[in-house]
């Protein structure tokens, strides 16, 4: 039996569905978040490994939406850890009245358009069933666990967590001996707190990556103050960035200075810490060349932090810098000098397989009381094809997205009526600041229900041709970068069977553009309906 009728549901309950809600709930429309999680938070509720935090300033990664929240909230870091933004959100919700509109440990796991009614029908984990006129995907870019598929794994008797599955009790580490698989930002953040703890930490890499120091820092009432005095130009600022983010700007090519010169932009930038490192020079992302410097310089870092030349060998990646995520770390390299961290290279010497209570390669034989899987997401679209979504033919996204994703400016797709995605694939998402694309969206998602109801329009739907013309320009924009040049989440090729397709938009501005000339022009490149 089907039970309520809402306005607009929405999946999922992180900083997108927290927005979404906020948003279309004050515009008077009926609306609920399901949330598989015991908490509100998305990635940030399941996240929860040592040391998880932003690496994207606290005073950018924060909501906008209401200035009162802004001037009120206190961030007490540069770049505030996991629990930090778990209160923040709590925080929000109850601040806003939001509670009684999420539905927590509650899994959307099916959605079916129903033409004739031009309305959805949601079955959720309970059994339960709904319809609604709209639904928003706000089910994250990195939310869907990478499993490993290695032999045995699941025979493995000892402790072993996921990073993006942590458990809510901390584990203990102390005097365990704990290997680790993974070597992303998840791994990064985790290893150096681990290896104070255990007795012995194995690091297995498969591939190196580049990383950054934080440099974190508490912020000072100096700083905060001046942001806060400006907090709305400041934003307005940061959306002028190309990924909306307030890094040092540059005009100037790495190729076009001395060798001194270029040495000396690159340190202030580490000095300084963060993913500012990549706009040290306007080409580091669009030419080889210029990347290349760029990987000359972190390579040296590691040369000169890790005082084991063959480790520092096997920590140095041989990728563009920033093709695979740049990560920022506190004290990563560093801590491939304490006597009880190992780094075992698995490209070179790869698990054959785990059992009971080790990992075997070839013929060592690593014996491990924990085990922490840090092999990062499904990213892009990994949540949403877990859902069985159906649309109006009969096919369902995870069927028609098999020869690469694809959909009209990150936000709709083409046979999936009155169906939105926030930070979907084809729109800046992950390379740009999260929370102001989020509510970019929110804000392009509730003007648009606006304009259909105000005009009576019963469906909106993304024309195919306008879909495949942008992600063409998608495309065309990334074909420009060093971001094809590895393999990568960003490409999808960290997932078997997975088609690889680069469907993140570079350019925050001229993005922003696009969608305000689709909405000046009447909403081209979508079908309306009455
Ligand atoms: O995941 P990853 P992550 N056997 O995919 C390895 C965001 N984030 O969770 O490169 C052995 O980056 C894999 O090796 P390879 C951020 O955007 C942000 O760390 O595929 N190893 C890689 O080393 C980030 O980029 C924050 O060869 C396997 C690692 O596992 C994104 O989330 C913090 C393997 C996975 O790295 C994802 O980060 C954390 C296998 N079968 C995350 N499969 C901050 O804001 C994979 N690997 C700071």
């Amino acid at each position: 039996m089907t039970n309520k009728i809402f306005d607009v549901v929405v999946v999922g309950a992180g900083f997108a569905g927290i927005s979404a809600v906020h948003k279309l709930k004050k515009q008077g429309l009926k609306t609920i978040v399901f949330e598989a999680g015991g908490g509100v938070g998305g990635t940030w509720y399941f996240n929860k490994y040592p040391g998880a935090r932003c690496d994207t300033h606290s005073m950018e990664y924060s909501y906008q939406f209401s200035e009162e929240l802004q001037q009120d909230w206190e961030w007490s870091e540069k770049y505030a850890t996991q629990p930090e933004i778990l209160r923040y959100l709590d925080h929000t919700v109850d601040r806003f009245n939001l509670r009684e509109n999420i539905r927590l440990n509650t899994r959307v796991e099916k959605l079916i358009w129903k033409q004739d009614d031009s309305q959805w029908e949601v079955s959720i984990s309970t059994g339960e069933l709904f319809l609604t006129d709209y639904v928003v995907m706000a089910t994250g870019c990195l939310s869907k666990p990478n499993l490993p598929n290695i032999r045995g794994i699941d025979t493995f008797s000892g402790e072993i967590y996921h990073t993006s599955r942590w458990p809510e009790k901390k584990p203990d580490f102390a005097s365990k001996n704990v290997g680790i698989i993974g070597t992303g930002s998840s791994g990064i953040q985790c290893i150096p707190l681990i290896a104070k703890e255990a007795n012995h930490l194995i690091v297995y890499q498969r591939t190196p990556n580049y990383s950054v120091p934080a440099r974190n820092e508490v912020l000072s009432e100096d700083f905060v103050k001046d942001i806060k005095s400006r907090y709305q130009l400041f934003r307005e600022d940061n959306y002028k960035q190309g990924f909306g983010l307030n890094l040092p700007l540059n005009d100037i090519s790495a190729l076009d200075v001395s060798e001194e010169e270029r040495t000396e932009a690159f340190e202030r930038q580490w000095q300084k810490g963060g993913l500012g490192f990549l706009t040290s020079f306007n080409d580091i992302l669009f030419n080889m060349e210029s990347n290349v410097h760029a990987q000359n310089f972190i390579r040296n870092k590691i040369k000169t932090i890790v005082k084991n030349p063959l480790v520092a060998k096997k920590l140095m990646p041989n990728t563009p810098v920033a093709c695979k995520r740049l990560c920022v770390d506190t004290d990563y390299y560093e801590t491939f000098n304490l006597p009880n961290v190992e780094l075992v290279d698995i490209k070179m010497n790869p698990i054959d397989f785990i059992k009971s209570k080790s990992v075997v390669l070839g013929n060592t034989e690593h014996k491990l009381d924990t085990l922490i899987i840090a092999t990062g997401f499904d990213a892009m679209t990994g949540a949403l094809t877990n859902i069985e979504i159906i649309g109006k033919d009969g096919e369902s996204i995870k069927d028609k997205w098999k020869t690469g994703p694809s959909a009209y400016l990150g936000i709709a797709i083409s046979g999936f009526p009155n169906f939105f995605m926030i930070t979907g694939p084809g729109s800046p998402s992950v390379l740009s600041n999260m929370v102001p694309s989020i509510e970019q969206h929110v804000n392009w998602i509730s003007d648009c229900i606006k304009f259909l109801k105000n005009k009576n329009f019963v469906s909106i739907e993304a024309e195919l041709n306008a879909q495949h013309s942008w992600m063409e320009k998608v495309n065309k924009i990334s074909d420009q970068t060093i971001y094809p040049h590895c393999q990568s989440w960003y490409l999808g090729t960290n997932i078997k069977g997975k088609k690889q397709a680069f469907t993140a938009y570079l350019g925050v501005p001229p993005y922003i553009d696009e969608c305000r000339e689709v909405v000046d022009s009447g909403y081209k490149g979508f079908y309306l309906s009455k």
